[in-house]
């Protein structure tokens, strides 16, 4: 599977909800809900090397990994991590997070390219699921 490409989001379910769950107050929550409603997403893809940038008005993140091996980098409320990104089938990454620091509810994300040429992506905390889906510009 090629995930390569610029994103638009097209639907965002139980996005402020993840956030509520990840103990973000709502003074920030509104922010990023309205900050994360317009992302746009590059992803670039060599092999099982995936570089993601996810850009919005207030913060953009850039991470780039190899599926299979160990990486950092934060949580969607901004915690460092290390994450653990595994082929689930030959479309789709499931990667476990876990807090370098401190307590909070298990996190995880996962893209996944459709049939019909989407991409979702879920992200978890505890058991909040936010799916977003996003088709190529
Ligand atoms: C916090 C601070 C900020 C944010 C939060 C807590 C904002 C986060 C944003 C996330 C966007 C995610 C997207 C994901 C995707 C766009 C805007 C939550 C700035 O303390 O679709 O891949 C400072």
């Amino acid at each position: 599977a090629d995930f390569s490409g610029t994103w638009r989001m097209k639907s965002s379910e139980n996005f402020e909800e993840l956030l509520k769950a990840l103990g973000v107050n709502v003074f920030l929550r509104k922010i990023a809900v309205a900050a994360a409603s317009r992302p746009s997403v590059e992803i670039k893809q060599q092999g099982e090397t995936l570089s993601i940038q996810t850009s919005t008005s207030v913060r953009t993140t850039h991470v780039s990994f190899t599926v299979g091996q160990i990486f950092n980098e934060t949580t969607v409320d901004g915690r460092p991590c290390t994450s653990f990104p595994k082929w689930d089938t030959d479309r789709k990454i499931t990667c476990e997070q876990t807090l370098l620091k401190g307590e909070g509810p298990r996190t995880s994300w996962s893209r996944e390219l459709t049939d019909n040429g989407e991409l979702v992506l879920t992200m978890s905390a505890g058991d909040v699921v936010c799916t977003r889906v996003y088709e190529r510009e």
